[in-house]
């Protein structure tokens, strides 16, 4: 089947959540739909914003760009341009993009009459970010809190912030956060592995069918999750890294606990 004529099976009318069959076409490969329209404006004005920002700014070495939050004395107003104004605005993109990029998947999802996960799964990371720049800012009373654009400067952002609470590994989200993306890292090792080691055999070897992939696990650990279940297991795994590398944010500061997290641990001794 020639791929053009395969894909009109699946571009289906419908499903839209705003602007019904007004944006409902695709261009090229891309679904359109209201929410692409409104990821291309975010994406676009918050790129050209941060060239814009980086272009009166002291440097075009790409290491040392950074577009920062305004100063903690400007609290939770606005910031004129120079002096984190662009970061308020590149913040509002960033958001506008990433949550019209979601809802794009949602309408995609209800066109191909498919669950939720992929959308509701990159919420987790929306929020992972907005806990960073809107959440913890807001809880603290300064948008100077949330990090800075750039690639050395959010290295220093979550240095100096990581030792204003003393030790952040003892932060107890953090922990948790941090074992969850080590275990979903090797999660996917054993099922990237299982998977290629069943169906994609050397020459004059058979694919193996899905029985041999339990039974190996059966046979090494007494136990297999079973191939569905190690998708839910992956998703679990993987939304929890997310889901608690902001918990372990949030609680850092003030409005939770302003203290150090080595300290924080004194109940035990
Ligand atoms: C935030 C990403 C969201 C992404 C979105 C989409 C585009 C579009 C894309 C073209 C959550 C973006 C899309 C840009 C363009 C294309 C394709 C995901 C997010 C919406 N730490 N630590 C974490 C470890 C230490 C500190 C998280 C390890 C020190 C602070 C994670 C170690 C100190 C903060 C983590 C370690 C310290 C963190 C980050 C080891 C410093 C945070 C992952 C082994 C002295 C941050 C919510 C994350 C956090 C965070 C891991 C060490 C401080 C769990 C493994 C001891 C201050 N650390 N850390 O958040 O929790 O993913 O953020 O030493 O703020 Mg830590
Ligand atoms: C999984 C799976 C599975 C599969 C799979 C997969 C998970 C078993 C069946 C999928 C996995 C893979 C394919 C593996 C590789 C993936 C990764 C390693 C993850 C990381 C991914 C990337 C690095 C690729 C990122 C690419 C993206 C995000 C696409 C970018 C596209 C756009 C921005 C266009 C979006 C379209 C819209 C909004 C609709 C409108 C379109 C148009 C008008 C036409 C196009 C116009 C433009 C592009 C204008 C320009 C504007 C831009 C680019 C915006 C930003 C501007 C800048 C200048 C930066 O489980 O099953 O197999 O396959």
């Amino acid at each position: 089947m020639a791929l053009l004529s395969f894909e009109r099976k699946y571009r289906v009318r419908g499903g839209t959540l705003v602007g019904g069959d007004l944006f409902d076409f695709w261009v090229g490969p891309f679904y359109l739909g209201f929410f692409g329209v409104t990821t291309l404006f975010f994406a676009l004005l918050g790129t050209l914003l941060i060239f814009y920002a980086a272009a009166i700014g002291p440097t075009w070495n790409p290491w040392l760009i950074s577009i920062n939050p305004p100063d903690i004395s400007y609290r939770l107003g606005l910031a004129p341009l120079k002096e984190g104004g662009f970061w308020q605005l590149i913040t509002i993109c960033a958001l506008g993009a990433f949550c019209s990029w979601a809802l794009r998947q949602v309408e995609i999802c209800r066109k191909l009459g498919m669950g939720y996960h992929v959308p509701i799964a990159f919420s987790v990371a929306i929020f992972a970010f907005a806990s960073l720049n809107i959440i913890r800012p807001i809880m603290l009373g300064a948008w100077g809190h949330g990090f800075p654009y750039g690639i050395f400067s959010h290295l220093d952002w979550v240095w100096f912030t990581g030792y204003q609470y003393g030790n952040f590994h003892y932060n107890p989200a953090h922990m948790v956060a941090i074992t969850f993306f080590f275990t979903t890292t090797f999660a996917l090792a054993l099922h990237g592995g299982l998977i290629l080691s069943a169906v994609n055999p050397r020459r004059n070897q058979t694919v193996k069918p899905t029985d041999h992939e339990d039974t190996y696990f059966r046979d090494t650990i007494g136990y297999s999750v079973g191939i569905l279940g190690i998708h839910r297991l992956g998703l679990f795994l993987a939304l929890n890294a997310g889901f608690w590398s902001a918990v372990c944010i949030i609680i850092s500061g003030g409005a939770v606990y302003g203290g150090s997290w080595i300290e924080w641990w004194e109940f035990l001794r």
